[in-house]
């Protein structure tokens, strides 16, 4: 007889983690949609969708230990008792030639970390961080100079919102479900919205504005909004008489950036300008201007995202309907917060070898430096690292100039890699332990903040096939091998016990869709209990309490970026809405979809290198090295300095036959980046680097 059930789940294909529905038949996943009873109501992106191809395709499905040089592709088969015992030696062992501090874990970060962190303490290591540097370290940082509120700590209240300024943030491709789904309806009701970007996309398709700056002018642009809501007189008086401080500074800084010098600077007219920031005035209070996500681009994003903050600040849109709100907790909620696994142990003494607490002040641990983590590894660190857990993460593929990288590695005793797919990384490691896919493994019990706080918990929806294991079993086996007993646990059941001690909540709360509401419906603060977690606890309009940690001048004077040389194009990139960073390019069904990415450029760009749509080109860094080669598409959809690509193809390791070598890799085109981050927010300045199309004669 066949076997057919559904399962109910949470998709692992992205970081969003949507409910969804998988229906099972014979063992096998056979069609996933979003699930009926939550806010989704089956709708699915298509990488959600395209989970199934999961199951079947190539990815590493045993433990295996490096044989051959690094890099070679050799390895053998091991037990996972073998395994994980060699780690846990290897790990014993560096430990005590190096210290205890010498073991560094990297992660994607996000609800399920506390397991690890429970690991690293129990190993007494504080060298844990996750790859924030490449991604939203600048936006986060941006949050708590101006509000006191990190990124995981802000929520955007889209559904109430009247006016929308996305900078720098392709919601509707970039996306998480049910976000474009609460502002498609938004804009449904009369939202207007505003982008901003350096090219066109699906996003900007929906706007009621678009203005494309000159690369790397965002920072101008803004300046211009501020001088605008400031000299009109446009701002939020009250708002800023009792929530705010540093005005006066702000509006003695911004003298000079009126929005005909934005102008000039960004390319936007004067007139949008000025339109823009009455437009917003407005419809002020209910305002967003989104700070970015992606933000680890340029020498100032940290100031781009930090004049976001400021403006809606300047329009009153924080702590209210339609604007930045404090994310909610079980614990603000009045709820008793999942117990942590990382209470198991206590924290050690703080001794980051990425300078976080020694010469870094303000930043953030939790997010951490991983470009300094890298440079710890060469001989003569203060705090080295001779050992490196990278968990769910690829820091070859996600981080600038992989030889770079590479050079840093090899200075490593053991490089241990767990991930459900074959990467650049994986393909690096010593020992490669195998994570089953989503839909074949149960996760701890996650604590989500936002508007309405929720516990969530994802089950199997199928039995694995293989000789993989779940991130429990793998944290669980580890922690056994090194005598860490309070952490190896026998089963998952026993974990969810112990984190749901004291809540009042049952496994079987989750039956229905895998999450548990911690409250009715959306929580926004009372005016008066509007709290902020800046030195002042006030809204600080000039950063300065963020400038006194970092010593740096908090409003800072705007610099023109670089144009590029003659025949050079700005290096930009981004996401597109069919595949997820770099791990889903050998999913069949994603990759008929797009099987690589292209090389966007001005139609006055292309006809003076003589390039048409289609035509293959080689793109070149400084150094003069290609980074793979794709097809042009000549649009006037972006501005004419950049050259556009959307992230993630363009592999070198051999072992996934659609996204080997397919497209161009735009991590290779960062020579010399590492080198060189925000110096306010921490982000690596991934677009500040030039590079040349060399045209393919053999197409
Ligand atoms: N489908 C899909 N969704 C995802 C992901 C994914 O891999 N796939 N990844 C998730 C993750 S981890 C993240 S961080 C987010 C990222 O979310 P976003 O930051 O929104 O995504 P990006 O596509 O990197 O960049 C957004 C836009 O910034 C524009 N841009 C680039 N440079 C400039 C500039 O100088 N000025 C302006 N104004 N615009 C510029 C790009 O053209 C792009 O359209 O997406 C998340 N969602
Ligand atoms: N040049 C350039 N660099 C970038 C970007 C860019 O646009 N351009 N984007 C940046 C951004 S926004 C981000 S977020 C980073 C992303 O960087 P990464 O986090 O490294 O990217 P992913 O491809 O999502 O995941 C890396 C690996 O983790 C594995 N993996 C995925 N999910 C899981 C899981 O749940 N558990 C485990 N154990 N493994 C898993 C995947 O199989 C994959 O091989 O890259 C950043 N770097
Ligand atoms: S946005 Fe798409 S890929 Fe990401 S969790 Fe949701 S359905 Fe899955
Ligand atoms: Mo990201």
């Amino acid at each position: 007889m066949v076997n057919a059930y559904t399962a109910n789940s949470i998709c692992g294909m992205c970081t969003a983690r949507c409910p969804i529905q998988v229906h099972v038949h014979d063992g096998k996943a056979q069609w996933i949609h979003g699930h009926m009873e939550t806010s989704l109501k089956g709708a699915l992106c298509a990488k959600g969708a395209a989970g199934i191809a999961l199951e079947e395709g190539e990815r590493p499905r045993t433990p295996l230990l490096r044989v051959g040089p690094r890099g070679s592709g050799q390895w053998r088969e091991a037990t996972w008792e073998e395994a994980l015992g060699h780690v846990a030696s290897e790990l014993q062992k560096s430990q005590a030639l190096h210290g205890q501090q010498s073991v560094l874990w990297s992660d994607r970060n996000g609800p399920f970390t506390d397991l690890y962190r429970a690991f690293m303490r129990g190993i007494g290591s504080s060298n844990i961080c996750s790859h924030s540097v490449s991604c939203d370290i600048n936006v986060h940082h941006a949050g708590q100079a101006v509000l006191g509120w990190g990124r995981e700590a802000t929520v955007f209240d889209f559904a109430n919102c009247k006016h929308l300024v996305l900078q720098s943030r392709n919601l509707f491709e970039a996306l998480a479900v049910s976000e474009a789904r609460t502002v498609g309806k938004a804009l449904q009701q009369g939202c207007q919205l505003t982008v901003i970007d350096i090219r066109t996309s699906i996003t900007s398709a929906k706007a009621n504005t678009f203005l494309c700056p000159r690369p790397g002018t965002d920072y101008a642009l803004n300046l211009g909004v501020i001088h605008t809501l400031i000299t009109e007189g446009l701002f939020q008086k009250d708002f800023v008489a009792q929530y705010c401080t540093g005005f006066e500074e702000l509006a003695t800084f911004v003298q000079p950036y009126s929005a005909a010098w934005a102008a000039a600077e960004t390319g936007v007219s004067e007139q949008a300008i000025l339109a823009l920031a009455r437009s917003l005035a407005k419809a002020a209070p209910h305002v967003i201007w989104h700070p970015g996500w992606m933000t680890s681009r340029y020498g100032d994003s940290f100031l781009v995202s930090q004049s976001a903050f400021i403006i809606t600040a300047l329009l009153g849109g924080i702590g209210v309907k339609g604007g930045f709100v404090p994310a909610s907790s079980a614990k603000s909620v009045g709820k008793v917060p999942l117990q942590r696994l990382s209470a198991l142990y206590p924290a050690p003494e703080p001794q980051r070898a990425d300078g976080i607490g020694t010469e870094y002040l303000a930043f953030d641990p939790d997010k951490g430096l991983l470009h300094k983590m890298l440079e710890a590894m060469k001989p003569g660190a203060r705090v080295p690292i001779k050992s490196y857990i990278a968990w769910r993460h690829d820091p070859i593929q996600s981080m600038p100039d992989p030889a770079a990288i590479k050079a840093c590695l090899d200075n490593l005793d053991l490089l241990v890699a767990v991930s459900f797919s074959w990467s650049e990384v994986v393909h690096y490691a010593d020992v490669i332990l195998p994570l089953s896919t989503y839909l074949t493994r149960e996760s701890i019990i996650a604590h989500k903040g936002g508007l309405s706080p929720q516990f969530f918990v994802r089950q199997k929806a199928l039995e694995r096939t293989d000789n993989t294991r779940a991130d429990w079993e793998i944290v669980s086996g580890l922690a056994r091998h090194m005598g860490l007993d309070k952490l190896a646990f026998s089963s998952v059941e026993a974990i969810w016990e112990y984190q749901l001690q004291g809540t009042g909540v049952s496994m079987a709360d989750f039956a229905k869709n895998g999450s548990v509401s911690l409250c009715e419906g959306a929580v926004f603060p009372a005016p008066e209990s509007l709290c902020f977690g800046t030195p002042s606890g006030k809204v600080e309009l000039s950063a300065a309490g963020w400038g006194e940690r970092t010593g740096l001048p908090s409003l800072v004077a705007y610099q023109s970026p670089q144009r590029p040389p003659h025949n050079a194009f700005r290096i930009i990139f981004g996401r597109t809405a069919v595949h997820t960073q770099g791990h889903t390019m050998n999913n069949p069904l994603l990759a008929e979809q797009m099987p690589e990415n292209l090389a966007w450029i001005h139609p006055t760009r292309a006809e003076s290198l003589g390039l048409a749509s289609g035509q293959r080109v080689e793109v070149v860094n400084a150094r003069g090295e290609s980074a793979g080669s794709l097809p042009v598409f000549v649009t006037e959809g972006i501005h004419p300095e950049a050259v556009f690509m959307v992230h993630g193809f363009g592999q070198k390791h051999p072992k996934e036959a659609l996204a080997f070598n397919k497209g161009a890799a735009d991590n290779e085109l960062l020579a010399h980046g590492l080198a060189h981050h925000d110096p306010r927010g921490g982000g690596l300045t991934m677009q500040e680097h030039f590079v040349t199309l060399r045209k393919v004669e053999k197409q």
